[in-house]
């Protein structure tokens, strides 16, 4: 065991190393330990209420202490090593723990038949999650893409983010992207929810269709908002105001004000509908079939059709609020610094936005896994302006979510538990330095 250790230590003095309880400036441990914390809510008992999507549990975390107690084993959840499959969304009723036995939690997990909704109770004597009940089923899910955020709203409704399942990139590229697919009144008289991938969905809490829902050529379903990519950021503001971020491709993150009925553009636009440095290949409608084709994220093959951003016009377009990383169109994708096939996302422009929260003073907090630091986004004219946003809690970590607390300025940060960021010097890492962790960064 001795000589394992040393062999360790030499290599972590030639590779650089870092202990995972290293503090960082400004940035203090609360807990490790967690099984790729996903969601993390402040809730009404003054605990953090993080899912874990690789652990396959909702855990309750102390903020004061770290302690941690597992409220939940999820028996039928599943994840897929490396996948943004397992144990994803998490929203606390409004009347938990105020004595209206209405003690919900609910939770969204990926199952053998999808990806579903299930409310469970809490029992506050023995501080675990019991009774669950099937609220929706039979969502699509993969192992990429499925943003999977669940947000009460002031409406009392439950919102919730379904991505695009990664189509058309990668190894799905010969799969179609659905998120301008729309839902025939057939499929939701079956219960057929295939095409809700790439929207924002809005459910009575018992999983039906709400009344007032939009309607999308001519059909009322779970969908509220459509053209989204993978938004992992869905908050609602003080004010009411719903808001989302969007992964983009190679660049354009972006932060959005959703609102019901409208369309946020992708596949057709990433970020702005500007036509800068995106089109969008059609890879599933390649000459010669698409297994013929050989995907590529730089070149197009001529056998493949695309369309530019301003080919397409919808009136629903909603533009973002603000971008991030938007570059011109002779930007040079292939030039990162020290990447290589198989790390390359990780040098594009693109910080992989992964969650959203108000922040005080009229800002959102929205955190980057491939940036490891939080964007402070200042909103303005109320609520309908945001940007430009500042760079905060700066570490060598993928950060997946933030729970602040309502009583003082004590950011609650939580860590993947493996994958790629950029090291200090903006180069490819998998050296994570709080691998699934809660860290604390004051305001
Ligand atoms: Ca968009
Ligand atoms: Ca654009």
């Amino acid at each position: 065991m001795k000589g394992i250790s040393w062999v360790v230590a030499v290599a972590c003095l030639l590779a650089g190393c870092a202990s995972p309880e290293a503090p960082q400036e400004g940035v203090r441990v609360v807990a490790t330990g967690l099984g790729d914390p996903y969601e993390m809510v402040w809730g009404p008992d003054d605990v953090l209420w993080v899912t874990e999507k690789s652990g396959l549990r909702v855990t309750r975390v102390d903020p004061a202490t770290g302690r941690k107690t597992v409220a939940l084993t999820v028996e039928d959840a599943v994840h897929t090593e490396g996948g943004q499959d397992g144990v994803l969304g998490l929203a606390l009723h409004p009347d938990l723990l105020r004595g209206k036995g209405r003690d919900w939690v609910y939770l969204a997990h990926t199952y053998a038949g999808g990806t579903k909704i299930v409310r469970y109770t809490y029992d506050p004597a023995g501080q675990v999650l019991t009774g669950p009940v099937d609220v929706l089923t039979g969502l699509v899910s993969g192992v990429d893409h499925q943003s999977g955020k669940l947000r009460f709203g002031p409406d009392g409704r439950l919102y919730y983010t379904i991505g695009d399942q990664g189509a058309n990139q990668f190894g799905l590229y010969c799969e179609t992207i659905q998120a301008q697919t729309l839902p025939t009144a057939a499929q939701v008289k079956a219960r057929d929810w295939s095409a809700y991938q790439g929207k924002v969905l809005r459910l009575n809490p018992d999983g039906s269709i709400p009344d007032d829902n939009p309607e999308f050529g001519g059909v009322r379903s779970h969908v509220y908002a459509v053209g989204f990519r993978n938004a992992q950021g869905l908050t609602f503001t003080p004010s009411g105001l719903l808001y989302a971020t969007d992964q983009g491709p190679k660049s354009d993150d972006e932060v959005d004000l959703v609102r019901a009925g409208k369309n946020y553009g992708w596949p057709h636009v990433a970020g702005y509908r500007d036509g800068k440095a995106y089109v969008y290949a059609r890879w599933a409608e390649a000459e010669n079939g698409c297994a013929a084709e050989r995907f590529n994220d730089y070149d197009i093959p001529a056998t493949v059709p695309y369309e530019e951003e301003t080919d397409w016009d919808d009136p629903g377009f909603t533009p973002p609020l603000v971008t991030f990383d938007t570059v011109d169109d002779d930007y040079d994708f292939r030039a990162g610094a020290g990447c290589d096939p198989s790390t390359a996302f990780v040098c594009w422009p693109t910080l992989a936005l992964s969650s959203l929260e108000p922040g005080p003073a009229g800002t959102l907090l929205a955190t980057s896994l491939k940036d490891g630091a939080v964007y402070r986004v200042p909103l303005a004219s109320g609520g309908e302006k945001a940007g430009p946003a500042e760079r905060i809690a700066d570490t060598v970590n993928r950060y997946r979510d933030t729970a602040l607390d309502p009583a003082g300025g004590t950011l609650y940060i939580a860590t993947d538990v493996g994958g790629l960021t950029r090291d200090a010097g903006g180069k490819p890492t998998r050296d994570l330095r709080n691998p699934g962790a809660i860290l604390a960064y004051e305001l």
